[in-house]
């Protein structure tokens, strides 16, 4: 088909508006992330950073130039192909370039996750969560200062999140229907699922971790603040998944024991 100037033109434009509306929307940030809140957050956006700029540079330039030649090359009369075997330098520079790009990107992506997947530090704060249609519940150590075992096959309607009845450690066990954290050391979380998928997800913390039954996944991470940050579930887990929230509180030490004095630990409300 042959592009008549007129067409050629307006495709031409088409690409390079697109091309400058894409590239103001992200540079002026106007669809971003919510506030940064933790240490390995800043990593992430550091790598997604890096990993912004070069493909962004590959995605304004491949555009302009496909623009150049919808203008260029649009149908003439008397005009044939030219006809190129193959370029051996254009072909080496062009493969080195994007081997550069592919190892800085991939040894980058490839370190930071090797680092946050590590295991949490001695010193952390461990919370376990429950995810199910559809709401999140967190269990927490009663006075004792260790979580009783769980498990599913303890699971009844008298014990809705499976603490092992023998265990000495669960009688005084604690959950809540939010989430409070103590600021000033890494948080340790613990996942698990009564039913179906979940995705346990703190943007502003750039955490997420998928939530399976069966199985115990894991994350951990360092508030930079105090606050109230939302816990939203990232995976489509039914008619309900929409308003499956959850509201995560990073406190002082002082507070978050005040907070957890006022629950009602599992042995009482029995
Ligand atoms: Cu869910």
């Amino acid at each position: 088909m042959k592009l008549s100037s007129r067409q050629a033109f307006w495709y031409a434009a088409f690409l390079l508006i697109f091309t400058a509306i894409a590239a103001y929307t992200v540079a002026n940030k106007t669809w971003w992330f919510p506030p940064l809140a933790s240490v390995q957050g800043g990593e992430i956006d550091n790598l997604f950073m890096i990993t912004l700029v070069i493909t962004g540079i590959v995605f304004i330039a491949v555009h302009i130039v496909l623009a150049y030649f919808v203008w260029r090359y649009r149908g003439q009369a008397d005009r044939k192909a030219a006809y190129v075997t193959h370029n051996t330098p254009f072909e080496i520079s062009a493969a080195a370039t994007v081997a550069v790009a592919l190892v800085i990107l991939v040894g980058g992506g490839t370190t930071l996750w090797t680092k946050i997947q590590s295991p949490p530090p001695a010193d952390a704060f461990t919370v376990e969560v429950w995810a199910e249609q559809f709401r999140w519940t967190f269990h927490y150590p009663g006075a004792d200062g260790r979580m009783g075992n769980v498990d599913v096959r303890f699971i009844s309607d008298d014990n809705p999140y499976g603490l092992d009845p023998n265990d000495p450690y669960a009688k005084d066990d604690i959950f809540a229907t939010e989430m409070h954290v103590p600021y000033g050391k890494p948080i340790a979380v613990i996942l698990r699922s009564k039913d179906v998928l979940h995705s346990f997800f703190l943007p502003h913390f750039r955490m997420k971790m998928d939530v399976v039954p069966g199985m115990k996944t894991r994350m951990w991470f360092t508030p930079t603040q105090a606050g109230v940050f939302e816990i939203p579930c990232a995976e489509l887990c039914g008619v309900g998944h929409y308003i499956m929230r959850g509201v995560l509180t990073v406190e002082s030490p002082e507070q978050f024991n005040e907070w957890i004095s006022q629950q009602t630990p599992v042995g009482m409300s029995q």
